[in-house]
């Protein structure tokens, strides 16, 4: 039987071989990697623990906290804080940016993180996931403030996130590919079990929330209708459509198989540019999916190459099988 590679080894070869993580990332990865088995295993527990269900609480977001929401983000800060490979910290549940503690020495990256993903699902025992983002704190930057997060997705060192659903699976890039590993529970360690993820540029599989439709643009009902119409349309082949409202879920599908997942631009909130937000579920999925060979834009840019204005700004967000994107992305800069 081959070796099993776990993700220590993984990470430590690569950088032999590749020079792309240096030792404080690698911990910074570690470190994150430990804190979702810690999420994973809460949400493994279910009705078992005292976790589901909500926290009557309201975010930044003005979304009411789950229980699982505080928790997967109070693991994701204790576990960082102390590393000394951070110099602070950024979350979906959090207004402002967590300083690292003076107690602790100060590193030279900045994580992001939405710390579970999809959280209405959780009661009803569905997918969810962790994201995550890494960005280098510029050199001359002593204290670190809310601008210091504010660089385009292009600049990211690592992305990823992992998905707790009928197996705990890590996906990860430095730049190089992405790379998958699944949580042994066994031996407790996630184990690489596909490198070189690659999306086909093709698919027959869209996802979207259709209940949506009257609020979408033009563009994007232009070509939701097209695949609607199947073989006898336009599109000369039938479509299948997935929505698992659990943005983690829907891209790791489309990692895995294909696809184009969509959540644009509608006129339910004209003012807001999307529902997802940019800096810590945009960035990341649309690094993974373009080092998988897709495609992610906002309709008419790529999402990499925006300037973040805010901390918790939102998107309109296409991405996946190239070929798809770049045909709704036309349709968008058509009109
Ligand atoms: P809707 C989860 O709340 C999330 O942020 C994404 O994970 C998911 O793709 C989307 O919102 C689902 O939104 O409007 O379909 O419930």
């Amino acid at each position: 039987m081959s070796q099993k590679v776990s993700l220590s080894r993984y990470l430590v070869e690569e950088q032999r071989s590749k020079g792309m993580i240096p030792a404080q990332l690698r911990l910074l990865l570690e470190v994150v990697a430990r804190a979702c088995k810690s999420i994973s295993h809460a949400v493994n527990k279910g009705a078992l623990g005292d976790i589901m269900g909500s926290a009557d609480i309201e975010n930044v977001q003005g979304e009411i906290q789950k229980k699982l929401d505080i928790i997967a983000n109070e693991v994701l800060i204790e576990a960082n804080e102390w590393g000394g490979h951070l110099a602070a910290m950024a979350s979906e549940e959090m207004e402002t940016i967590h300083l690292v503690p003076n107690r602790y020495p100060q590193g030279e990256y900045l994580l992001m993180f939405d710390p579970l993903d999809g959280s209405s699902n959780i009661d009803v025992n569905v997918s969810i996931g962790t994201i995550f983002s890494v960005l280098k704190k510029a050199e001359d930057s002593d204290s670190i403030s809310e601008k210091d997060f504010l660089q385009p997705g292009l600049q990211q060192v690592a992305a990823g996130y992992c998905v707790y659903g009928p197996q705990t699976t890590l996906v990860l890039t430095v730049g190089d590919g992405v790379a998958m590993f699944t949580l042994d529970r066994e031996q407790g360690s996630f184990v690489l079990t596909q490198e070189n993820v690659k999306v086909p540029e093709d698919t027959k599989e869209f996802a979207i929330n259709m209940s949506n439709m009257r609020h979408w643009d033009a563009p994007v009902k232009r070509y939701v209708d097209e695949c609607l119409q199947g073989k006898d349309g336009v599109r000369g082949k039938d479509f299948n459509m997935r929505w698992i409202a659990s943005m983690v879920a829907d891209v790791h599908r489309i990692l895995t198989r294909g696809g184009v997942f969509m959540y644009p631009w509608d006129k339910r909130e004209p003012h807001k540019a999307g529902k997802l937000r940019l800096m810590y579920e945009a960035n990341p999925m649309s690094w993974l999916i373009e080092q998988a060979g897709g495609a992610a834009t906002n309709g008419r840019q790529r999402i990499l190459e925006l300037q973040p204005s805010q901390l918790h700004e939102r998107v309109s967000v296409i991405l996946g099988s190239k070929n798809e994107v770049e045909r709704i992305t036309r349709y968008h800069l058509e009109k």
